[in-house]
């Protein structure tokens, strides 16, 4: 019992019964996929801009058919391809300035490399070498993490030590839906 329930200031809420869900899931996308293309955003965007991001999304999803390929013909221990959310890796990836961090997981390769990590250099762990194959300060990207979730409390400590610090950095993590199931 904790100081505070023996004075009797702490009573919390009982937790509220499990009940069924019955919203229509929130969190999953609509069924109309999202469109920017002939929106007014769209006519408002940098035309240098959208063709930088296009030409990133083309250059990835090449680059997951031959790091692909690369695993078949046994040069590449393991490639976790992004088919198919290339966009989700580039733009967070070139949303960051050049003083954040990105702690990426092993499915985040084309975020790496759209970071400006040498994509030869990027596919170095993959590959079962026992170093990054790219210095992390130089890209302040840290290394691709195969262990699930363990890079979110190192952009956590990233985090907390700007903060203390002063510094003006984003750490941006990435991680997937199973990996939120992990304590880290
Ligand atoms: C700590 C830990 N446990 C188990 C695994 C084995 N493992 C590798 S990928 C994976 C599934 C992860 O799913 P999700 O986080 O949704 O990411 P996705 O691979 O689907 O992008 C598991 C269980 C691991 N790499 N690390």
């Amino acid at each position: 019992m904790t100081v505070m329930e023996q004075r009797g200031t702490y009573r919390p809420a009982p937790p509220p019964a499990w009940q069924p869900r019955t919203d229509p899931a929130p969190l999953l996308p609509d069924a109309e996929p999202y469109r920017v293309l002939g929106t007014e955003a769209a006519a408002k965007a940098d035309p240098e801009l959208l063709r930088r991001l296009y030409a990133e999304l083309v250059k990835g999803r090449r680059y997951n058919a031959q790091a692909t390929a690369l695993t078949k013909q046994g040069r590449l221990a393991v490639y976790p391809s992004s088919t198919g959310q290339e966009a989700c890796e580039v733009a967070a990836a070139l949303a960051l300035e050049e003083r954040d961090w990105l702690f990426p997981s092993y499915r985040d390769t084309l975020a790496v490399v759209a970071r400006g990590v040498d994509p030869v250099e990027a596919l170095t762990l993959l590959r079962g070498d026992w170093h990054t194959g790219y210095d992390p300060y130089e890209h302040r990207v840290a290394p691709l993490s195969t262990p699930l979730a363990t890079q979110l409390p190192h952009a956590v400590g990233l985090a907390h030590a700007a903060r203390l610090k002063g510094d003006d950095v984003v750490a941006l993590a990435m991680v997937g839906d199973g990996g939120t199931s992990e304590g880290d």
